[in-house]
C-alpha cells in the first residue's frame, strides 16, 4: 500500500499569490478543521476546498505571516501579520480596535507564536520593525519587551525551556544573522545573542538532537546550525548546505529509533542525524530550490514519517525515509509556503498546498486517514514543555513547575500528521 498514490485534485482559485504557510484549525467549532488560508484577506477552506464563511479584518496589504488559530469553545481565536505592519486578531480585545491587536510599523512576515504561561495567553512574533514583540491577550507588552535587536525579525519564534530552568525563552534569529533567546523579561540569556553570521529568515526548531538533556536551536542559513543554550554549536555542526536557505528545519524522529532527524530545504532536500550527518538517501534533488519548510507526515503502520516539500518549480513531493521521492502536486506558480495535511469529512486525509499561482490545490493521500483529533501536531519551530507533550528527544530534563506551566497553544509554519490505513 503506498500513501500517496493517485487522486483527483480539486482546485479553488484565491485570485492572490499564497506567500504564508497553510494552517489547520478548526475555526469555527464544529468539530472538523478547516485549512486556512492567508493572503489579501484571511480565508477559510473545508479539506475539499468548499469555501467557509469566516469573519476577520482585512488588512491594508497582504497577509504574509503563517496565521496562528487557537481553538476554544465555538470559534477558534485567531491571530495573524500583516504586511502593513499590524497583527490582526478575531479577539474581542482586537474588535474594539478594529481588529488591530499590535501595530509595530513595518511588515510582519514573522508567524505569531501562541503560547500559555502561568496561566496567561502570550503571543510572540517578529516585525520588520527590528523589534521582538511578546504580547498578552489584549495586545500589552510584557515588561522588557517589544526586544529592538538592530535587523528585520522574519523569523517565527521558537518557544521552549532553552536552558532547563523551567521559565520559556523565545529564540529567534534576525537578519543582522543574530540568534536571540530572551527570556520573558526580555534579557537574553548568558553569551546571546549567538552569531551565526548571515541573515536568518529561517525559524528555530529547539530539540535535544543529540541526547544529552539540552536542547538545541536548529536553525538555517547558509549553514545548518545547532546552538546549545550555552552558545556554542554542537558537535557535527554548523554544516555547509547548497544555498542559502530560507525554510526552518524540522526536528522529527525520522525513522522511528528514538533519534532526531533533522530535514531542511534549500538547494536539495537534506536529512542529517543529531551528530550532523547525512540519513542514507539524502540530501534528494527535487530538481528545484525550495523555499517552503518541509512537513513530516506519519505513514499507515509504520513507525517511519515521509516528508513533504514544495519547491520553486511548483511541485509538491512525498520524500520517503529513505530518500524515495514521488510527485503529489503539480501546480502553476512556484510554492514558497509550506503545505497542510487535513481531515476530509470521509475520514481520509488531503494534502492542501497553495501556489504563486493565485490557487490552492487539494488531493488525497490515499490509503490514509487522520485519526481523529488524537493524533500528534505539534510545533515543529517551538516545542512544549508539557512532558507529555514533548517528543522524547525534546523533552526537557528538568520538568517544569505548576506555577511556572508553559504550554504551546498555537503550532507555527509546520506540523507533524499521523495518518492510519482506511
Ligand atoms: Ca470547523
Ligand atoms: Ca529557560
Ligand atoms: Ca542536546
Amino acid at each position: 500500500m503506498t500513501l500517496t498514490g493517485e487522486g483527483p485534485v480539486t482546485i479553488a482559485k484565491l485570485r492572490h499569490r499564497v506567500s504564508a504557510s497553510i494552517q489547520v484549525a478548526d475555526i469555527d467549532g464544529d468539530g472538523a478543521d478547516e485549512v486556512l488560508v492567508a493572503g489579501r484577506s484571511l480565508q477559510a477552506f473545508s479539506a475539499g476546498l468548499k469555501r467557509k464563511r469566516l469573519r476577520f479584518p482585512r488588512g491594508r496589504r497582504p497577509f504574509a505571516s503563517t496565521p496562528a488559530a487557537v481553538p476554544g469553545f465555538g470559534s477558534a481565536a485567531v491571530f495573524v501579520g500583516c504586511d502593513d505592519g499590524r497583527l490582526y486578531a478575531n479577539t474581542v480585545e482586537a474588535a474594539a480596535r478594529g481588529g488591530v491587536l499590535v501595530e509595530t510599523g513595518l511588515d510582519i512576515y514573522s508567524s505569531p507564536v501562541v503560547f500559555e504561561h502561568n496561566g496567561e495567553r502570550l503571543i510572540t512574533f517578529g516585525s520588520d520593525d527590528e523589534r521582538i514583540y511578546c504580547v498578552r491577550q489584549d495586545g500589552t507588552s510584557l515588561e522588557g519587551f517589544p526586544v529592538s535587536c538592530g535587523a528585520f525579525v522574519s523569523a517565527t519564534p521558537a518557544v521552549g525551556d532553552f536552558d532547563g530552568d523551567g521559565a520559556p525563552e523565545i529564540v529567534v534569529g534576525d537578519w543582522y544573522g543574530e540568534l536571540h533567546a530572551l527570556r520573558l523579561d526580555g534579557k537574553e540569556l548568558p553569551k546571546f545573542p549567538f552569531r551565526l553570521g548571515q541573515p536568518t529568515w529561517s525559524s528555530v526548531a529547539l530539540a535535544d538532537i543529540n541526547g544529552d538533556g539540552g536542547l538545541e536551536a536548529v536553525v538555517a542559513d547558509r549553514y545548518l546550525h545547532a546552538v546549545s543554550s550555552n552558545a556554542e554549536e554542537v558537535a557535527g555542526f554548523p554544516q555547509l548546505l547548497g544555498s542559502y536557505t530560507v525554510g526552518s528545519p524540522i526536528v522529527v524522529d525520522g525513522r522511528g529509533d528514538g533519534k532526531a532527524t533533522i530535514v531542511v530545504a534549500s538547494d536539495k532536500l537534506y536529512a542529517v542525524n543529531g551528530n550532523g550527518r547525512p540519513i542514507a538517501g539524502f540530501p534528494v534533488d527535487l530538481g528545484a530550490y525550495q523555499w517552503a519548510s518541509p512537513l513530516a507526515v506519519s505513514k499507515a503502520l509504520s513507525s517511519e514519517l515521509m516528508f513533504v516539500a514544495a519547491g520553486w518549480d511548483g511541485k509538491v513531493w512525498a520524500i520517503s525515509a529513505g530518500g524515495k521521492r514521488e510527485e503529489l502536486l503539480a501546480t502553476g506558480g512556484p510554492i514558497f509556503s509550506t503545505p497542510a495535511v487535513v481531515a476530509t469529512d470521509k475520514g481520509a486525509c488531503s494534502l492542501v498546498a497553495g501556489s504563486w499561482d493565485g490557487r490552492l490545490y487539494s488531493r488525497p493521500l490515499d490509503g490514509a486517514k487522520i485519526d481523529g483529533r488524537s493524533w500528534p501536531r505539534f510545533s515543529l519551530t517551538s516545542v512544549s514543555l508539557a512532558p507529555s507533550d514533548a517528543p522524547a528527544w525534546g523533552r526537557p530534563s528538568r520538568a517544569p513547575t505548576s506555577s511556572e506551566s508553559t504550554r504551546a497553544v498555537t503550532t507555527g509554519c509546520v506540523g507533524l500528521v499521523t495518518c492510519t490505513p482506511r
